[in-house]
């Protein structure tokens, strides 16, 4: 198979041993290039994840890798001497020259972790059951980094889920029209302007800073296929100091939808009651203990949020000629953006509930 890049030379950079057998695209993220990789050690196969960090997006990759590191070390170091502890956390394999990251000679900068085998990411919810265990694997991931020792972790993005500056960069972008796009979006516009003020929602409620992972998308947690456990949080790129609620947000976006994030039948995006109650108790059955009442109160509203948020990032970037996430078919990021808000109104219409429901747990 013909790859993007020489994973066969990034490969002899790492402290990997036996023999490089083959190499193929993996995963379904928008951001980076992953790659699974197989070695034959000593007559067994053996995979690895090999990883492009995108530095047109992750502008530090260097402050980036020094996040991950301190998260995974710290990972490490709660799930030490618990059952299966090495496929709870991610390990980076460290480069030949002892860091924990390669850069080649395009300058691409590449890490390597240990392959999770027995567990599988969903890029759909199947089931309330699923909903609950990516939660509780959230929610216990945040409770570990509770006390993550100074200094402050690095801000990979910074801004990253500031959503009155998501606004404005939409209407920047709707300003200069790049790609001459704002005429086969304007539905979409125009729900973008009616609902400006779910913008502010969380930055006003004086919410303590946390770690967080940021991008807790239902498709990185990986599910044991034995168990269907949340065995491991993945894709630490944006893991930085944030809101507990950005975290629970994005996975009322991603966990409560029976559709893929791209689905073009919007008939089918909408948020189920019952995938909310799983990931509120999921999520609540590993954090509660370090959230304070104001972010518990918070939480039905974090989902419609960063919903929002996310269609406006969609919405941007299709105006903007699909500069940013990878695309893969004409106006792929317009039918991002319409799933978004058709899931931002579906939550607003069952609000009361989901109060309700927090209030009693
Ligand atoms: P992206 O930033 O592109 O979303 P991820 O870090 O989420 O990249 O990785 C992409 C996919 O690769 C994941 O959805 C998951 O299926 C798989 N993956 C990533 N890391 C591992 C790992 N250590 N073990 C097994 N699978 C992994
Ligand atoms: C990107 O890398 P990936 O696919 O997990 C994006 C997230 C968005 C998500 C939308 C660094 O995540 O912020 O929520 O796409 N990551 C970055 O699916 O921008
Ligand atoms: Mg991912």
């Amino acid at each position: 198979m013909h790859l993007k890049h020489d994973v066969r030379a990034v490969a002899r950079q790492f402290e990997i041993a036996g023999d490089y057998l083959a190499a193929a695209p993996y995963g379904s993220g928008h951001i980076n290039d992953t790659y699974c990789v197989n070695f034959d050690q000593g007559g067994r196969p053996v995979r690895y994840i090999f990883q492009r960090i995108n530095h047109d997006i992750f502008k530090t990759p260097v402050a980036l890798m020094e996040n991950v590191q301190r998260v995974t070390a710290h990972l490490a170091a709660k799930v030490a001497g618990q059952p299966e502890a090495s496929r709870r956390v991610l390990t980076l394999v460290p480069a030949r020259d002892g860091r924990a990251w390669h850069v080649d000679a395009n300058g691409n900068h590449w890490r390597v972790y240990v392959f999770i085998e027995q567990a599988r990411t969903f890029d759909a919810v199947e089931s309330a059951g699923q909903a609950f265990q990516a939660a509780r694997a959230f929610g216990q991931f945040q409770q570990w980094l509770a006390d993550l020792p100074a200094p402050r972790l690095h801000d990979t993005i910074p801004d990253f889920h500031h959503t009155p500056k998501r606004f404005a960069a939409l209407e920047t972008a709707l300003a200069a029209d790049a790609a001459n796009r704002a005429k086969l979006a304007r539905p979409e516009i125009e729900f973008a302007l009616r609902h400006r003020e779910i913008c502010g929602l969380l930055l006003a409620a004086g919410l303590p800073e946390r770690v967080t992972h940021n991008d807790t998308k239902f498709n990185n947690v990986l599910l044991d296929d034995a168990t269907g456990q949340g065995i491991c949080v993945i894709d630490l790129d944006t893991v930085m100091p944030g809101l507990a609620l950005y975290d629970f947000g994005d996975m009322v976006r991603t966990t409560t939808s029976p559709a893929q994030e791209d689905e073009r039948d919007l008939s089918r995006v909408t948020m189920q009651f019952p995938m909310f109650e799983a990931l509120a108790r999921g999520y609540l059955s590993a954090a509660a203990d370090c959230l304070t009442p104001a972010e518990k109160k918070f939480l039905p509203c974090s989902g419609k949020l960063i919903t929002f948020e996310i269609g406006l990032r969609f919405l941007t970037d299709f105006l903007a000629g699909d500069v940013y996430f990878k695309v893969h078919r004409a106006g792929h990021n317009l039918d991002r953006c319409r799933t978004q808000f058709k899931l931002v109104e579906s939550i607003e219409r069952q609000e009361p509930e989901m109060n309700r429901l927090v209030e009693g747990i």
